[in-house]
């Protein structure tokens, strides 16, 4: 089993400095297309490769960059920014990447530049990820002076800058537009789509956003070609993922493995089962904002296509196991809670119908609530739905709400006919 994006990375020691990661075909990729390919060939090879962001949406990485006008008259300069805002509760994979091989995420920032011709590139930090900032500023400045970055890179006639930006710590900034808001000194609300950033992004100018991920997978694509990156999977969609496990199982953590192994595989295998005395009640496949499945979609494959024919999304891959000792109305409450907390308040209905999806969830799960309250409840999920909002923070809040109100019915009735939490 290959691992391309993690082979070098062991938890607990420091990463490569510029010279190891050299050592090991560092920035050969690099060298590769900047010596013999065109801007528009890196872009077919990676429309090609099937590769699909990894940040939560799952578009073609291809197509996005596609979009990009290429002509000599395009407006310039255009932006590359790798979304490094990684704030998604449960989703801990960027950070793997950034701490353990940042050097990784830097030549596949300057492929996608040199891919769109950016002159200009960021990444956008989480403000909590403190040691990925220190090692970022470390790895940045040795690719300068190792001739990676700035005028004229390998004498190509590309040339790139880059900027490590810390966000100050609002999960709303890894929504694309509202990143580019932040980036710009203004409020992080979300721009209307279209113009698709790719058009018209940081300070109008084209500017793609790509996940930390998805970028740190094109080194592996430049080298090694589209029919070894469609090889590594198990499935229809391409390539490797990051997948992390994370509550009452044994050895929660995170893992490269091929696209597409199963629920199963990745919960009792990998994160070593349910821990004694608990059961698994039901699971979000990929962070907060994604439906839950039960254990009946065990056996589906975790990718895409599969995940979403189930009735959830991938998302960031990163799943949340909830067991059976886990009250499911609080553990919603918990989510909604930090969904209200973080919405920009740009749009009606995310502002004021979160803070009261978050108080008739506290309401019953405190034995006061009524049998209206879940008719309510069934209502917001509609009104806070897609395509009742500015963005997508308040339908993705929806989701694990809509799919509890559906697989854990019982638990939210006995909430109304016991006057308490039955987990209590
Ligand atoms: C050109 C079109 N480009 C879409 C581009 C668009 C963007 C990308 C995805 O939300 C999801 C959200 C969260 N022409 C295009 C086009 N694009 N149509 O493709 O766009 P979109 O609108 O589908 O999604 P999004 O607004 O980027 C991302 C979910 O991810 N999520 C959140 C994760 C949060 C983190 C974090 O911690 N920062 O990872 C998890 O599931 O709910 O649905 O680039 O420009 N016609």
């Amino acid at each position: 089993m290959e691992h391309p994006l993690t082979q070098y990375i062991h938890p607990g020691c420091p990463p490569f400095d510029i010279r190891e990661y050299e050592m090991t075909g560092g920035y050969a990729a690099v060298r590769k297309a900047l010596g013999s390919m065109t801007p528009k060939e890196v872009q077919t090879l990676v429309k090609d490769s099937g590769l699909k962001g990894r940040g939560g949406a799952g578009f073609s990485t291809g197509i996005k960059w596609g979009v990009v006008p290429m002509d000599e008259h395009a407006p310039h300069p255009k932006y590359l920014i790798a979304n490094a805002d990684e704030m998604e509760p449960g989703t801990f994979k960027d950070r793997l990447l950034l701490e353990g091989n940042p050097h990784q995420l830097i030549e596949g920032m300057i492929l996608a530049a040199y891919a769109i011709q950016a002159g200009v590139s960021f990444i956008f930090l989480r403000w909590a990820y403190k040691k990925a900032a220190q090692l970022l500023r470390r790895s940045i400045h040795e690719a300068y002076v190792a001739g990676f970055l700035g005028k004229n890179i390998l004498g190509s006639g590309f040339s790139l800058e880059m900027y490590l930006h810390t966000g100050v710590g609002r999960y709303m900034c890894g929504e694309e537009t509202a990143l580019l808001n932040a980036l710009e000194g203004k409020r992080a609300t979300p721009r209307a789509k279209p113009p698709y950033p790719q058009i018209s992004g940081l300070y109008g100018k084209p500017t793609i956003v790509n996940n930390v991920e998805t970028l740190c997978n094109i080194p592996h694509i430049v080298n090694n070609g589209v029919e070894w990156f469609k090889g590594l999977s198990y499935s229809e969609d391409s390539g490797t993922k990051l997948y992390g496990v994370s509550g009452k199982v044994n050895n929660p953590g995170c893992w490269e493995l091929p696209m597409g192994v199963t629920i199963r595989e990745l919960i009792e295998e990998y994160a070593g089962g349910m821990k004694n005395g608990y059961q698994l009640k039901g699971v979000l496949p990929g962070g907060a904002s994604t439906d839950f499945l039960t254990a009946e979609h065990l056996d589906i494959k975790m990718d895409f296509t599969d995940v979403q024919k189930a009735g959830s999304r991938l998302g960031t891959g990163t799943m949340v196991v909830m067991d059976d000792a886990t009250c499911p109305v609080g553990f919603v409450h918990n989510l909604q809670h930090f969904f209200a907390q973080e919405s920009c308040g740009w749009c009606t209905p995310c502002r004021e119908g979160l803070p009261w999806v978050e108080k008739m969830l506290l309401s019953l799960e405190q034995g006061t609530g009524t049998a209206e309250d879940m008719e309510l409840l069934e209502m917001h999920t509609h009104m806070l739905g897609p395509g009742n909002t500015f963005c997508a923070l308040a339908p993705g809040a929806m989701e694990p709400l809509q799919s509890a109100l559906k697989y854990f019915k019982d638990d939210f009735e006995k909430h109304i006919s016991l006057h308490k939490c039955p987990y209590e």
